[in-house]
């Protein structure tokens, strides 16, 4: 039996092995990464791992997959629901982004402290709003979604091994060889002819609309490694010939701790297509659609420690508001910014209730009675603290990455109103609970206070 871990880890490495035969500068990104975190772990030892064993860093990735449709998102969810990844979180990109990006997004998953530990593989998931007025006239919405509904991304029998696998908590050996064949094979590159004009028309609304609703198959976007300096590896890049965008998302780097999460890319390369002309003759050209990402994960954050992020970066913004400046400029105003608002220290976060923490017993002193409240238990060296990765993703960020790829900015017509969708109503889609976010690191934490609570004999009269 195969069970749902080792379908999530094996689908990750078909996954990457795939890609890297598609987008060869994939592969320049992830030995890069690996460069990087061995001199990491040489500098530092142990601490290098404090944000998750080297062995899970090193397998580490996130994918990115566009659909089209409900019905296509929520057998998106039963292939992943296979591998043990369920939707966490809801991101509002028609909102985010200053450009066309018609689409509102999840990601897809492991939520268990084990399951994360064991294999993290995580897939932002997004789907088009094909009802939103701001981006599609009626018309062009009823030609649109007449073309999503006749296509067919996921061949009936991959489904069926899904299920099967969700059902009995994974596959004999030759169902999930087949299972990881066909998911794979969905995700790659389609050799179809692509119709120029229908791609050109939906072009003109939203370069990701296009990407998504003009072709009749999927694929993967992008396969993102994780690195433990993000700041060196950028460096490197730029060495090696592979120009990345100009600046790094989210957090600055600074001399605090690491939280939430940095990320940057190159642009998307030029890819060769198919293309069937309206006289019906087939031409190659290409399209800039698929990139390269890299990504260094922090601690997750509270709700008080995403309002002081989302308010230091506000700030930022404001700051900076029609200075031209450079990434390291900016990124040393941000810094300034975070040393005079940021706890500097893990017991700081702690205390302040900024960031997720586990906690565990270090020095049990038999006979001696404990103190009751957790500050004075770390304080007084009863117990440790570990940091809880962030797992998740940024709006802004994810905007920022849908943005610095799009060709065109395409078209909104702000004078119109949009579809409503939200949290609640991609639940619906799903057809099964939408995981936030604070509540799954909430409880992690609470589990392991509870441990410490019970070995300590905290909870007896
Ligand atoms: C997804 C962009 C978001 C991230 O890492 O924030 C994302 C996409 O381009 O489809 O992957
Ligand atoms: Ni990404």
């Amino acid at each position: 039996m195969v069970d749902s871990t080792a379908l999530r880890a094996a689908f990750a490495r078909r996954l990457s092995a795939m890609y890297g035969t598609e987008v060869p500068a994939y592969n320049t990104l992830v030995d890069v990464a690996q460069e990087v975190n061995r001199e990491v772990m040489a500098r530092m030892g142990a601490g290098a791992e404090r944000l998750g064993t080297i062995g899970r860093v090193t397998a580490e990735r996130h994918g990115a997959i566009r659909v089209g449709t409900p019905a296509e998102l929520a057998q998106v969810a039963r292939i992943f629901g296979a591998m043990g990844m369920y939707p966490v979180g809801y991101y509002d990109l028609r909102e985010a982004a200053r450009s066309s990006v018609p689409v509102v997004s999840t990601a897809f998953r492991p939520v268990d402290e084990a399951e994360l530990a064991a294999n993290p593989f995580r897939v932002f998931t997004s789907m088009l709003v094909t009802g939103d007025r701001r981006f599609f006239g009626e018309d062009l919405e009823r030609r649109l979604v007449a073309f999503l509904e006749a296509r067919r991304l996921f061949p009936p029998r991959l489904l069926d091994l899904a299920d099967r696998a969700e059902a009995d908590g994974g596959l004999d050996d030759p169902a999930a060889a087949e299972f990881l064949t066909l998911a794979t094979q969905a995700f790659e590159l389609s050799r179809e002819p692509v119709s120029r004009s229908w791609y050109a028309e939906l072009e003109r609304v939203s370069a990701v609309a296009a990407d998504i609703g003009g072709v009749p198959s999927t694929h993967i976007n992008h396969l993102t490694p994780r690195v433990l300096d993000i700041d060196a590896l950028y460096a490197r890049m730029g060495e090696r010939g592979i120009t990345m965008i100009d600046a790094i998302q989210g957090p600055p780097r600074w001399d605090g701790p690491d939280l939430l999460l940095r990320q940057t890319s190159f642009r998307a390369l030029a890819e060769p297509r198919l293309f069937r002309k309206n006289d019906g003759r087939v031409v190659q050209d290409d399209l800039r659609v698929r990139f390269g990402e890299v990504e260094a994960r922090g601690i997750a954050v509270t709700p008080a420690g995403r309002a002081l992020y989302d308010d230091l970066a506000a700030e930022l913004d404001e700051t900076l508001a029609g200075q031209p400046v450079t990434a390291g400029e900016r990124n040393a105003v941000a810094a300034k910014l975070w040393e005079g608002r940021v706890p500097r220290t893990e017991a700081e976060l702690i205390t302040g209730d900024l960031a997720y923490f586990t906690f565990h017993v270090l020095d049990p002193r038999p006979g001696s009675t404990p103190p009751a409240d957790l500050a004075t238990l770390l304080a007084e060296g009863w117990a440790g603290a570990r940091p809880i990765v962030y797992e998740d993703f940024l709006p802004r960020s994810a905007a920022g990455i849908f943005q610095s790829n799009l060709t065109s900015d395409g078209a909104k017509d702000v004078t119109r109103t949009g579809a409503d969708l939200d949290a609640e109503a991609m639940a619906g889609i799903l057809g099964r609970p939408l995981h936030d976010p604070y509540e799954l690191y909430a409880s992690i934490r609470a589990e392991s206070l509870a441990r410490v609570r019970a070995e300590l004999g905290l909870d007896r009269e």
